[in-house]
């Protein structure tokens, strides 16, 4: 008996490695051949419509994804430090979509997945890919500073068009409910205030609804109004130094990132089902004169370390 590879595309389309040559109407755009097994594919007439939008599907979802993603959490440790993130000046600001999640991974910049801004405001030219902290824009934007290798974050400045929220969505893909994770980051800044020490909140939650990318302040996004926000345990919220380096004043740029602190909180109790998504994020709101440029770095999360007993009889 002849075996061969067999493939279906909706039930519609056959592809065979061992289709006549004379029936042979055409090649893949694409190489799925090995050199034992060539494959071709037969189209009757009648099915030549719908195989042309099969192929065409296939090779669109061969494509690299570009689609929203958030991190998939294992369980094993997540880190983040953006220095995958590309521009050393500061760029000419973007348009960055208001009241929706919008990855920055599609973003100028070359942002990491998982990572979103949601601007409660119009939409407007408030994405900077890189802002050396020169720039009194209001917006969304990747920190950067003119250490070798440059120092990058993800944060944002506060204007009376630029508010909203940022932050991180995580999937549980651990197989089972997370009871106890363990998150730590570096709240750093790279340009200070005009005028007042400029707070930034940190809630999360956790939600079975993916992210929503288009217009929403529903749930899978971080509106307020998506549910219910909570502090962490040790709250992770901080703000930028009343005196020193970051307090208002000069509003000049800050090189290097200056680390306002190391936010940590241990073995915090969550109940995070499988599949479901934990929602992080920082605020950023218009502070009085012109707002700080600050934001998050060197994000990790975790699930707390097992503690075994040891019983001696
Ligand atoms: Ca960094
Ligand atoms: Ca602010």
């Amino acid at each position: 008996m002849k075996r061969c590879a067999q493939f279906k595309f909706k039930s519609e389309v056959e592809v065979s490695s061992h289709v006549p040559a004379s029936k042979v109407t055409s090649t893949f755009p694409f190489n799925l051949n090995s050199s034992r097994n060539p494959i071709s594919y037969l189209l009757s007439p009648s099915r030549r419509g719908l195989a042309a939008a099969a192929v065409m599907a296939l090779a669109l979802t061969a494509a690299p994804s570009v689609m929203a993603a958030p991190v998939n959490f294992s369980g094993s440790t997540y880190t983040q430090d953006f220095q995958s993130m590309t521009g050393t000046t500061t760029a000419t600001a973007a348009s960055l979509t208001g009241g929706a999640m919008v990855e920055i991974s599609g973003l100028g910049g070359g942002g990491p997945s998982g990572w979103y801004t949601y601007m409660t405001s119009a939409t407007g030219n408030r994405w900077l890919s890189s802002d050396t902290g020169s720039s009194n824009a209001g917006g969304f934007r990747q920190l950067v500073d003119g250490s070798s290798p440059t120092g990058r974050a993800f944060g944002s400045q506060g204007s009376g068009n630029a508010a909203g929220f940022y932050g991180i969505v995580l999937k549980n893909t651990s197989g089972s409910t997370i009871t106890s994770i363990t998150i730590s980051f570096d709240a750093v800044m790279n340009r200070n205030p005009s005028t007042t020490a400029n707070p930034t909140a940190v809630s999360y939650r956790i939600s079975s609804t993916d992210v929503v990318t288009s217009a929403s302040t529903a749930d899978g996004t971080f509106a307020n109004s998506a549910g219910t926000w909570s502090t962490f345990s040790t709250d992770l919220s901080f703000t930028s130094p009343s005196s020193g380096t970051g307090a208002p004043g000069t509003q000049a740029a800050i090189t290097p990132l200056f680390k306002i602190a190391t936010k940590t909180v241990s073995s915090q109790s969550v109940s995070w089902p499988n599949n479901s998504f934990l929602y992080i994020r920082l605020s950023e709101t218009d502070d009085s004169g012109s707002d700080a440029s600050q934001g998050i770095d060197n994000f990790s999360i975790s699930l707390p370390a097992t503690v075994h007993e040891a019983s001696f009889l």
